[in-house]
């Protein structure tokens, strides 16, 4: 089937586990196709979660998203997105570790908001929304950038 691409994050919690997360998202037969760490502005993590705005959570979402670094991915293989979703297991930290114990939030999630990782959810999202975010023409200066896309 067709490669899709899904936007992954490890988040300033996961920052000490990005070998682990690395080592699973080969394991589970992801291409990386884009890498970007940075450390983002309060108002760059305000409008990557706009969408999430109002929510009881989101203040404390958008000042733990920009209190450290974090590495961004654009991850390729067929049915991307799903797949990644489930590698990382349920958004909340103890569901993860209850039902998905060796998913990636079931190992490294620590509370409702230090969850370690993102993934988009809709294909739409993953492309025109967040990798645009981090790799588009316009986005900002990362930290360090790998950029496999152009070796094919
Ligand atoms: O897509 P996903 O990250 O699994 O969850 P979302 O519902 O999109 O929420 C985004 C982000 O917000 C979540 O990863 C942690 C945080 N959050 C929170 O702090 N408290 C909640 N009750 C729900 C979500
Ligand atoms: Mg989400």
């Amino acid at each position: 089937s067709q490669a899709e691409i899904t936007l992954a994050m490890i988040k300033p919690d996961g920052y000490y586990h990005i070998g682990d997360i690395i080592a699973e998202i080969y394991k589970a037969e992801f291409r990386i196709n884009k890498m970007k760490m940075v450390h983002l502005t309060k108002q760059q993590a305000e409008e990557f979660y706009a969408v999430h705005y109002g929510k009881p959570f989101y203040n404390n979402l958008v000042d733990f998203m920009s209190s450290g670094r974090i590495v961004a991915l654009e991850l390729s293989k067929p049915d991307a997105i799903q797949a990644w979703r489930n590698l990382i297991g349920p958004t909340n930290f103890e569901v993860a570790r209850r039902e998905k114990p060796n998913s990636i939030r079931g190992k490294f999630a620590s509370d409702g908001t230090r969850n370690a990782v993102h993934g988009s959810d809709s294909s739409e999202n993953a492309k025109i929304v967040e990798s645009n975010f981090f790799f588009g023409r316009n986005s900002f200066k990362p930290v360090a950038l790998f950029d496999n896309s152009t070796l094919g």
